[in-house]
């Protein structure tokens, strides 16, 4: 009995030791997120929210279980369904969890937009944009922090390496490889996946970016952005992405989000064009 004891505890020294060396393991492959002068950097992964219970608790724990440094920070749009009140929840029991309650469904864009500047007022160095439903694996969060080390947008593709989408509808698959297509064609975007929403961005391109003048909602406000940081001269980065249709809870796609996106890509091109007539 005593010897089993003994044993047994010899098992959990070495469980242990093998937790904190894959720790190790990971932050030398990773690398950490500290600074060239050694200053812990935080980063930020917004996530907005409208219905999302039945995902919200796990998303957290699966994010936070990345890295010390992630933070979340969720944008509610007043669900009907009471994901607020649940992550009111995770917000009391988690100091890296974060919300902004908004007042009803004011769509996207906004939410990211209000995300981002609240982000940057809690000290966020990187920016990460997330969907809650699990469509973007958290175990790529690592690898959005490593390549944003040499580039100013990482952008998640799922068309780099062929498609690399699960469960979609082909109807739905075909829109989203076809919008990428047309934006890539009409605006002069060099990426693949022009309309995703798995992205991080230093905190320098969020600043240098003037958030009141973006006012796409759908996947245009992805458009929109990558279309700012490449006339900025920005270096974005895609990396590919295994996208996975969503776990539980309805979709938000309709007609408008595309009309948007069909019009949006065109004013851009105007705003090219004139740019240049202006010397700009
Ligand atoms: N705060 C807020 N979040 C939203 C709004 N519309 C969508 N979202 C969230 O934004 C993310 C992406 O929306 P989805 O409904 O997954 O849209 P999608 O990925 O295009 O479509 P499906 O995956 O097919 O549902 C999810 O986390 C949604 O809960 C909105 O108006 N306000
Ligand atoms: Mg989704």
């Amino acid at each position: 009995m005593g010897k089993s004891l003994l044993a047994l505890t010899f098992d959990v020294y070495i469980l242990y030791c093998s937790l904190d060396l894959f720790k190790i393991i990971k932050r030398v492959v990773f690398g950490s997120l500290n600074g060239s002068s050694g200053d812990v950097l935080k980063a930020f992964v917004i996530i907005p929210t409208y219905n999302e219970k039945d995902n919200v608790s796990s998303l957290t724990s699966a994010v936070l279980a990345q890295h010390s440094d992630l933070h979340i920070l969720f944008v509610d749009d007043n669900s009907p369904d009471g994901t607020g009140s649940l992550i009111d929840g995770l917000v009391a029991e988690n100091e890296r969890v974060h919300v902004l309650h908004r007042s009803g469904k004011l769509g996207l864009g906004s939410a990211y937009r209000e995300g981002f500047k609240a982000a940057l007022a809690m000290g966020a160095d990187y920016l990460l944009e997330m969907d809650a439903d699990f469509s973007h694996d958290p175990s790529m969060l690592l690898h959005f922090l490593t390549a944003i080390k040499d580039s100013d947008l990482v952008v998640g593709s799922r068309y780099l390496n062929g498609v690399s989408v699960v469960n979609w509808p082909i109807r739905r698959l075909i829109l989203s490889y076809y919008a990428s297509v047309y934006a890539r064609l009409v605006t002069g975007l060099q990426l693949r996946d022009c309309t995703s929403g798995y992205k991080c961005f230093r905190r320098s391109t969020i600043e240098a970016i003037d958030l009141s003048r973006v006012t796409s909602e759908g996947y245009s406000f992805q458009i929109e952005m990558n279309y700012l940081c490449m006339e900025k001269g920005f270096k974005i980065t895609e990396i590919p992405i295994i996208f996975i249709d969503r776990h539980s809870g309805c979709s938000k796609m309709s007609g408008s989000i595309v009309r948007e996106a069909v019009i949006l890509v065109w004013k851009l091109r105007l705003r090219t064009i004139l740019l240049r007539l202006m010397g700009k």
